[in-house]
C-alpha cells in the first residue's frame, strides 16, 4: 500500500491509501516493516536519507518521530520529544536531527528526521520561509536555534557554508492535523512559498495527515474506517487543492500519543508513510 514496488527500475507507484482494503494493509505491515529494516542508500554519497517534517506547532511531527522509533523496536518508545500540550514551543526550535537506534548497539538505521515548527500566523512565530530553504539546502546546523525574526546569515556559527549530501533535505513531508479547521491565507501563502522552493530544488514532498482517530466519530470508534471516513477525504481534498501536492502523496496516520501498546493497524499507515518518505528520499539522492 502506499508505495508500490520502485526497485529496480526506478518506477514507483502510488495507490492512494483510502482506496486500499484492510486486509492489504495488515499484510503489508510485515512487507514494509522488512523493506525499512533492510533499506540502505543506493548510492555511497550519503549515509541517509533525511527527511524534513514541517507543520504547525502541535500537529504531530515529534510524535510521528517516536511513533516511528516504537515501531521499529517493537516496542513503546520514550516519548520524551513530544510537547506536553499544543502551546510547548520551546522543543521544535532548535535544528535537531532525530536518528532511531538499530537493535545492534551503536547503530543507527539510514534515514534520519528533522522537524521544524512552522506556519504560524504571525510574523515573528515559527520559522522563516527563508531559513527553511537554507535548511533544505543543508546551511542549518545541527543544533542551530531559529531566531523568529531574523533569518541565519553566512556570518552566524550555526550556517554551514559547505553543506556535503547528507547535510541536504531529501523529503519534505508536509504535516496536518486532520483535526483542526482549514488554513487562513496567510498560512497557505508560506506554505505556498515553501513548496515553491522545495519544488525549484526537486526536492520530493508528500502529506502526512495525522490525528486521523480524531477525524471523526467513525474513525474514533475504529481506525479502519479511514477508508470509509468523507470527512477525511474531504479535508485531504482541500489540503491537496490548497497546497497542490496531488492526493496520492497523502498518507493518514494515527501516531501513539496515549497508548501503551503497539497496534496493528497503527502500525500499518505509520510504515506506509515511512516507507514512501525513504523511497523518495532515495529517488531523490540519486539524482542529486
Ligand atoms: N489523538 C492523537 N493525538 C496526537 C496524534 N499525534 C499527536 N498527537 C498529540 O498532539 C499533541 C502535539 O503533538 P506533537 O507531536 O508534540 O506535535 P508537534 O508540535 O508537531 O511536534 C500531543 O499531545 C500528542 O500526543 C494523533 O495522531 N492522534
Ligand atoms: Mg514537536
Amino acid at each position: 500500500m502506499g508505495g508500490g514496488e520502485s526497485k529496480p527500475g526506478k518506477i514507483l507507484i502510488i495507490v492512494p491509501v483510502f482506496n486500499v482494503p484492510h486486509v492489504v494493509v495488515t499484510e503489508n505491515k510485515w512487507k514494509d516493516l522488512q523493506y525499512v529494516k533492510n533499506y540502505q542508500p543506493q548510492t555511497k554519497a550519503v549515509s541517509h536519507v533525511r527527511v524534513l517534517l514541517y507543520g504547525p506547532v502541535g500537529a504531530g511531527k515529534s510524535s510521528f518521530i517516536s511513533s516511528v522509533t516504537s515501531v521499529l523496536r517493537g516496542r513503546m518508545a520514550n516519548v520524551a520529544l513530544v510537547g506536553a500540550n499544543n502551546a510547548d514551543q520551546s522543543i521544535t526550535k532548535h535544528y535537531k536531527t532525530h536518528k532511531i537506534k538499530k537493535e545492534v548497539r551503536g547503530n543507527f538505521y539510514p534515514f534520519v528526521f528533522n522537524d521544524i515548527m512552522g506556519l504560524e500566523e504571525k510574523t515573528g512565530q515559527g520559522v522563516s520561509v527563508e531559513d527553511i530553504k537554507l535548511a533544505l539546502k543543508g546551511h542549518v546546523k545541527d543544533g542551530y536555534k531559529f531566531n523568529p525574526v531574523s533569518s541565519l546569515t553566512p556570518e552566524d556559527p550555526g550556517y554551514n557554508s559547505s553543506p556535503s549530501p547528507d547535510d541536504r533535505v531529501h523529503v519534505l513531508v508536509w504535516v496536518c492535523s486532520a483535526n483542526t479547521p482549514n488554513v487562513t491565507p496567510a498560512i497557505l501563502q508560506k506554505m505556498r512559498d515553501v513548496r515553491e522552493a522545495a519544488s525549484d530544488m526537486n526536492i520530493p514532498q508528500l502529506v502526512l495527515v495525522t490525528k486521523v482517530d480524531e477525524a471523526c466519530a467513525e474513525t474514533e470508534k475504529d481506525l479502519k474506517n479511514i477508508y470509509k471516513s468523507k470527512h477525511l477525504k474531504k479535508k485531504m481534498s482541500d489540503i491537496s487543492s490548497a497546497l497542490g501536492v496531488p492526493l496520492n502523496c497523502f498518507f493518514p496516520v494515527k501516531n501513539y500519543s496515549k497508548e501503551i501498546s503497539l497496534n496493528d493497524d497503527v502500525d500499518s499507515l505509520i510504515l506506509s508513510a515511512l516507507r514512501v518518505m525513504i523511497d523518495f528520499g532515495d529517488d531523490f539522492i540519486e539524482t542529486m
